[in-house]
């Protein structure tokens, strides 16, 4: 059922075929922003603190947003016809270089993995891997549902696919290392979706939510909530889908934000 409602809401999405924010009869997320699991909320919640913003491409429906670990920002743009992948000054928002993907694929989480880049695909059941330059160098086929988004922890890499599991694996060789289930208080947290890793912590946001989970990458446990809701104005927000990308700068130790078909980035402190 949830598959099904995946591509009736994204064919709502992708009807037209030059889709801008215009385009958008209404915004995909949740009208309250809180997570579609539960409204009870068990561990603490905390708000973000908005250091800057930096503009964004209205044009760009975030899948994932990283860090290479020396400064530069990447990120993936969904979309089947229109799916690519970014550098982009995280300074001014300028996008630096962009690679676009054949029309079958559909772009979806990005993680930066020493000098490659992982690139998730939504339902193509492949995923690449990209060099400095942004070329394709090589791919792995993936046997789970569907990608969504990605992380690396400790040499292995964090996979969420719109469930409540995140699958581990090693990269080179591509082997799958099992599941954790992420739970609140011992309850799933489904819909999750862009991954982060920040100071040991696995940040993930909840489709359809202005939520990001804040998730020990051991156990699964949610230890906090960070309540993204307010960082669009009212206005911005009918424009826009939902947040979808999550970046730590490690080298300013900085937290970006955004989603998809924001005009901001905003640069949060980090907790
Ligand atoms: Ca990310």
């Amino acid at each position: 059922v949830k598959w099904f409602w995946v591509v009736l809401l994204s064919w709502g999405v992708w009807a037209e075929p030059a889709p801008s924010s215009q385009n958008f009869e209404q915004p995909r997320r949740r009208a309250d922003g809180k997570p579609l699991c539960f409204q009870d909320l068990r561990v603490p919640v905390l708000r973000p603190q908005v250091l800057r913003r930096v503009p964004h491409d209205t044009t760009c429906f975030t899948q994932g947003l990283c860090f290479d670990g020396k400064g530069l920002a990447y990120e993936s743009n969904g979309g089947l016809g229109r799916s690519s992948l970014r550098r982009f000054d995280p300074g001014t928002g300028q996008v630096l270089q962009e690679t676009r993907l054949g029309n079958e694929f559909w772009a979806e989480g990005v993680y930066s993995l020493g000098p490659e880049l992982l690139l998730l695909t939504w339902q193509n059941r492949r995923f690449f891997f990209f060099d400095e330059g942004l070329v394709a160098r090589r791919t792995v086929e993936f046997f789970g549902s569907e990608g969504w988004g990605v992380t690396s922890l400790a040499e292995r890499v964090a996979i969420s696919d719109g469930s409540s599991r995140l699958q581990w694996f090693r990269p080179a060789p591509w082997k799958a290392e099992g599941t954790v289930e992420v739970t609140e208080t011992g309850r799933p947290v489904d819909l999750l979706n862009e991954l982060e890793t920040v100071e040991g912590d696995i940040y993930a946001n909840l489709w359809l939510s202005d939520y990001i989970a804040i998730v020990k990458p051991a156990s699964g446990e949610v230890r906090a909530w960070l309540d993204c809701r307010g960082l669009l104005t009212p206005e911005e927000a009918a424009q826009c889908d939902v947040l979808n990308g999550i970046g730590y700068d490690t080298t300013r130790k900085e937290l970006y934000v955004t989603g998809k078909l924001w005009p901001w980035l905003f640069v949060l402190r980090p907790l």
